[in-house]
């Protein structure tokens, strides 16, 4: 009798335990994490930035972020992988900021520069009329 007692209090704790790592989880999805940052990269071959006139985003030196980028089909695009647009920092290539998009959304962890300043954003694929001025730009600030 003791012993079904005991047995019992060991699973009940054990159950216990587990909801408080999954509600620690839960958490961490809705208020812990890297910040996203939403770019729409558009069939009108323009980057869009929610509630900005001009496509800018801005980050801290060094901040660690997710780019969500949603991405259309413009009039052409790369039939080799089917990539529509790229977001591409010439500067900060060799840094990763080089992403080949697919139609769709993706999204692509990334780590702003230890140099304040800006940064060219361009998209590299002959996506239709407008890719020349398909450009944005990341504001990195001290
Ligand atoms: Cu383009």
């Amino acid at each position: 009798m003791l012993a079904t007692r005991r047995t019992i209090t060991v699973v009940f704790t054990a159950l216990c335990a587990l909801g408080a790592v999954r509600i620690a989880a839960v958490a961490g999805e809705t208020t812990g994490g890297p910040r996203i940052i939403d770019i729409t990269a558009d069939s009108d071959n323009r980057f869009k930035v929610p509630k900005q006139k001009e496509p800018v985003i801005t980050m801290k030196v060094n901040e660690v972020a997710v780019l969500r980028i949603t991405s259309h089909k413009g009039g052409e695009w790369d039939e080799k992988d089917s990539t529509i647009h790229t977001f591409t920092i010439t500067a900060l290539k060799d840094r990763g900021w080089n992403f080949r998009l697919k139609e769709g959304t993706q999204k692509f962890p990334v780590v702003a520069p230890a140099e304040p300043g800006e940064y060219a954003v361009e998209c590299t694929v002959k996506c239709g009329k407008g890719h020349d001025d398909m450009k944005m730009k990341l504001v990195v600030t001290p």
